[in-house]
């Protein structure tokens, strides 16, 4: 639609009403005739100031027109039909019995469990030896982190994480192995589903901005990532440190705040790449000290 086409129809549709700014059912029935053929609501909006609207009361009509037609057309033509939900990991846990889950000896309390967004916090999933042994093992290895390229499916350094990082190769040493069969049971998911864990350093004023951790199916290089192991449907962050200031691990939707605490642990899991799953979720700034993690990011299938 040109602007001078929309000017005259609206022109043409609303001239008795444009002198007082009134909206007449006239001009909410052109309002959707424009939005059904394409439109951008841009061009629409421009093409009712030219007409003599105020932008204000434009703007208005165009929201209040479009959001009672969306109403009238339920929930299923107004929004395109969501993908169904996949399987995803899930530890035994029932509110009305104890508070401990025991994997394999090792007792690991359920500190908080939500169920939408499906958050779980751990206390006690590592001990204070184990963590203490994780940041030996990764210190030699850091590098400056490095986040998933969209357009490729490769890695690129990436200002969103100030962090440094390094990755094991899933099983590579005794205690990632034990560290990997014990999430693993925990949350109910093949231990061969699991990416080798990542260990991140955080220093003052470093952070993790909010993201998904599942990958964009938007995005150009994300059907290469996808061949190995399929989508991501879960992560455990699990804090080697308790940082001095900052840190928290951050869900904005739900406005969940998730304290760094040494030997703890977050899990969220998501059943489809979308942003409806609410786990958008991130790093805060760390203030003062030093954060360490390890994550455990788990796919639908076996990661080769
Ligand atoms: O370090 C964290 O709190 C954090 C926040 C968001 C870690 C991750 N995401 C991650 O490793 O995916
Ligand atoms: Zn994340």
């Amino acid at each position: 639609m040109s602007t001078d086409t929309a000017a005259t129809a609206t022109g043409q549709a609303a001239a008795g009403a444009r002198a007082n700014q009134t909206v007449t059912d006239e001009l909410r029935k052109w309002i959707i005739e424009q939005a059904e053929a394409g439109c951008r609501p841009d061009d629409v909006l421009q093409a009712m100031k030219t007409a003599g609207w105020d932008e204000d009361v434009a703007l208005d009509a165009m929201e209040e027109t479009l959001r009672a037609r969306l109403d009238e057309l339920g929930p299923r033509k107004g929004r395109a039909a969501l993908p169904p939900g996949v399987p995803v990991p899930n530890p035994d846990y029932d509110e009305g019995k104890s508070p401990v889950i025991d994997v394999d000896g090792h007792r690991v309390r359920v500190v908080m469990s939500m169920a939408d967004p499906r958050v779980m916090v751990f206390g006690g999933l590592l001990t204070e030896e184990e963590c203490d042994q994780m940041v030996a093992l990764a210190a030699p290895r850091l590098a400056r982190s490095e986040t998933v390229d969209n357009a490729t499916g490769g890695s690129e350094v990436n200002a969103a994480r100030t962090s440094d990082g390094m990755f094991f190769e899933r099983g590579e040493t005794g205690l990632v192995d034990k560290i990997e069969r014990r999430i693993a049971k925990l949350v109910n998911w093949p231990v061969e589903n699991g990416e080798g864990v990542q260990v991140l350093r955080y220093r003052p004023g470093a952070e993790y901005k909010p993201h998904h951790d599942y990958f964009d199916p938007v995005h150009p290089g994300t059907s290469r990532i996808l061949e190995r192991g399929g989508q991501r449907v879960g992560t455990v962050v699990m804090y080697l440190n308790t940082p001095e200031g900052g840190g928290a691990t951050t869900f904005p939707d739900v406005g969940l705040v998730v304290a760094p605490v040494k030997g703890n642990a977050v899990f969220f899991s998501y059943d489809k790449a979308h942003v409806s799953t609410k786990t958008l979720h991130g790093g805060a700034p760390v203030t003062a000290g030093e954060k360490w993690v390890a994550t455990k990011w788990m796919r639908e299938r076996e990661f080769k």
